[in-house]
């Protein structure tokens, strides 16, 4: 089966990561277009990632890793499989601080300058907003500035850039992170069950991310106050020590939650406090 992902770009480093705690093994994939994974039948498929969407479209790829924005710009005929934690950002239109347009209605006949002009074109429609929309490839913030545009529509993560371009931003009309696709072709079924199985391994591995393993010891006399301490995902797991006052306790327990819980519990009288991440978790 073959994924496609991005080459060299913002979430190459974190797709490898995400394929390598899942399991799979491969060698580096810089200046390669395409790396066998070792422990799967698997190739990886290097691309930019403006291409990653038709490839898998098109079923040249079987599935691919790709910003949600690409899809949505490029139309692409692909089945969504799972967001994924990273590659997060907001699709905004921004005008220049001391413009004195305020909210979006207030570009009606503006320009507005976008490398997404598909998904700006339908949020303008939507909206019954007529502006006129300046398709450009790179450096959309700096269109104000060389008076080629009033307004811009561009990717935000950190907002540095907007505001070392003199920018605010209007409205977020999209956001995106990064997503697994896959091609809406019926696959033969060995390509299918890796296919299953490499969303089975993402989704646990990202429910094992935001959740923890707890373990502590406590008096049998607090057990019930403590158990309801415990934001578990299932009932807990009790066990009894060989000194016969006190108990095991294990559970499973949202990451968020771990240090609240530490502190809830150890005021109860439990010890030995033990929490672990998790590699991969099933529900
Ligand atoms: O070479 P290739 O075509 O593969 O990559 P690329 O250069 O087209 O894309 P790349 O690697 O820059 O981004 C890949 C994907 O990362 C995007 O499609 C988004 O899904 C996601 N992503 C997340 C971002 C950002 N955050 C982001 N901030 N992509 C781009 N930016 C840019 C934005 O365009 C702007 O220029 O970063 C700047 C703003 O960042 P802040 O932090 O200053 O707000
Ligand atoms: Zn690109």
């Amino acid at each position: 089966m073959k994924i496609a992902i991005q080459k060299n770009g913002r979430l190459t480093s974190n797709i490898i990561e995400l394929l390598k705690n899942i399991g799979y093994e491969f060698d580096p994939i810089k200046n390669k277009l395409l790396v066998k994974v070792r422990n799967a039948d698997i190739e990886l498929l290097l691309l930019r990632d403006d291409d990653i969407p038709e490839y898998v479209q098109d079923g040249i790829a079987d599935a691919g890793i790709v910003g949600l924005n690409i899809v949505k710009e490029k139309s692409a005929q692909v089945k969504i499989l799972c967001d994924l934690p990273f590659g997060c950002c907001d699709l905004a239109i921004a005008v220049p601080k001391k413009s004195r347009i305020n909210t979006v209605s207030q570009l009606k006949n503006m320009n507005i300058a976008t490398s997404y002009p598909n998904i700006l074109r339908k949020f303008l429609n939507k909206n019954k907003i007529p502006a006129n929309i300046i398709e450009l490839s790179g450096s959309v913030e700096i269109a104000p500035s060389l008076n080629i545009a009033n307004a811009i529509c561009d990717l935000v993560s950190s907002g540095i850039t907007m505001r070392t371009n003199g920018l605010k931003v209007l409205k977020n009309i999209f956001s995106s992170s990064a997503t697994l696709i896959r091609t809406k072709n019926r696959l033969p079924s060995n390509k299918e069950s890796i296919m299953n199985n490499l969303l089975l391994r993402i989704k646990s591995y990202l429910i094992a991310c935001k959740n923890r393993y707890i373990m502590m010891n406590a008096p049998k006399a607090k057990l019930n106050q403590i158990c309801e301490m415990l934001p578990a995902l299932s009932s807990p797991t009790i066990m009894p020590l060989a000194d016969g006052k006190m108990l095991a306790i294990h559970t499973v327990i949202p990451q968020k939650d771990m240090y609240e819980v530490m502190d809830k519990v150890k005021k109860k009288g439990a010890s030995g406090i033990l929490i672990v991440p998790i590699q991969s978790l099933i529900i």
